[in-house]
């Protein structure tokens, strides 16, 4: 039985519960994070607790604990747990309220932390590559919910989700209401074409750890690499698309809305950053145990 990480105690994971006035339920008002850990060492721990205190400043949620205890108490959740190679979830609500919307209602935000074993997202489609529905429903505008902020609110992305499962999608690509490319539900997207690699500015997505990590390993193996507007053209006729992601890592794209990316199987430059971020991975992260 799992132990979870509950305002400062250690729970089982059946008693692990919130009240149904917090707002993190009622609203979705909070913030969360996805953290990976691989061979007994947190991928880019540090790196994560500030998008996670970031995205709460954002709301304007005070996190009643420094980084350094977060992070502290997430090696702490993994040790309870005997876990090496985990999916880690923290999560800041708001706390208990009443039933209005107002957060000044709202005293004392919940912390917790979940921790689970975790192995490869895609299977077999690593070596396939992904096939990818470009869907209907538009990315939160940067004035709306930014998507910046890693919010409990994760409707937008699931109404694209939805919308890429009932067309026979692995994953969805979501442009922005000006019909750039954004992001996929839950990873940042790459596109290459004649050996350069391009990424979306990041006012229409989530600024990806595992993204930078990418951006890291392309730029030390001498890539060209930068930042621009994309829209369906620049997939369609790309000779390689990856998306990065916590869970996801780096996948390729073999496919975007019927039409073969490249020759339809994953590329070299893909296969390379894959293996680059792999050997990253496992080599490098915060200990779990001294
Ligand atoms: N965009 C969005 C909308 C995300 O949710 C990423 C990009 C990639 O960011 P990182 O920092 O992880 O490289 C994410 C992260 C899941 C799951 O269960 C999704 C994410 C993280 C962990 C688990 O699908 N998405």
């Amino acid at each position: 039985m799992s132990l979870i990480y509950l305002n400062g105690k250690f729970v089982p994971a059946e008693q692990a519960a919130v009240s149904v006035f917090d707002h993190g339920f009622l609203y979705g008002d909070g913030v969360f994070e996805g953290i990976r850990a691989y061979g007994g060492r947190v991928f880019r721990l540090e790196d994560h607790v500030r998008r996670l205190f970031d995205s709460a400043k954002a709301i304007l949620l005070c996190v009643p604990m420094s980084e350094e205890e977060m992070c502290e108490a997430i090696l702490e959740t993994l040790r309870k747990n005997k876990l090496r190679d985990a999916y880690i979830r923290p999560i800041v609500t708001r706390g208990y309220g009443d039933l209005g919307l107002d957060p000044n209602k709202c005293s004392i935000p919940s912390v917790i932390i979940i921790a689970v074993e975790w192995g490869a997202m895609y299977g077999d489609l690593y070596e396939v590559g992904l096939t990818a529905i470009s869907v209907s429903v538009r990315r939160n505008a940067p004035d709306a919910v930014p998507p910046n902020i890693k919010s409990l609110n994760y409707l937008n992305n699931i109404l694209a989700k939805i919308e890429a499962n009932i067309k026979g999608g692995n994953e969805a690509i979501i442009l922005d209401s000006n019909g750039l490319l954004s992001e996929g539900s839950g990873d940042n997207i790459f596109v290459v074409k004649g050996g350069k690699i391009r990424t979306p500015h990041t006012i229409n997505n989530l600024k990806g750890i595992t993204r930078d990590a990418v951006m890291e390993l392309a730029a030390a193996r001498g890539y060209d690499l930068f930042e621009s507007d994309m829209g369906l053209f620049d997939l369609y006729t790309a000779d390689e698309v990856f998306v990065t992601g916590t869970a996801a890592e780096v996948a390729p794209v073999t496919k975007v809305d019927g039409r073969e990316v490249g020759n339809g199987k994953p590329g070299p430059v893909t296969k390379d950053l894959m293996a680059a971020f792999r050997v990253l991975a496992n080599s490098t992260g915060s200990p779990i145990y001294k």
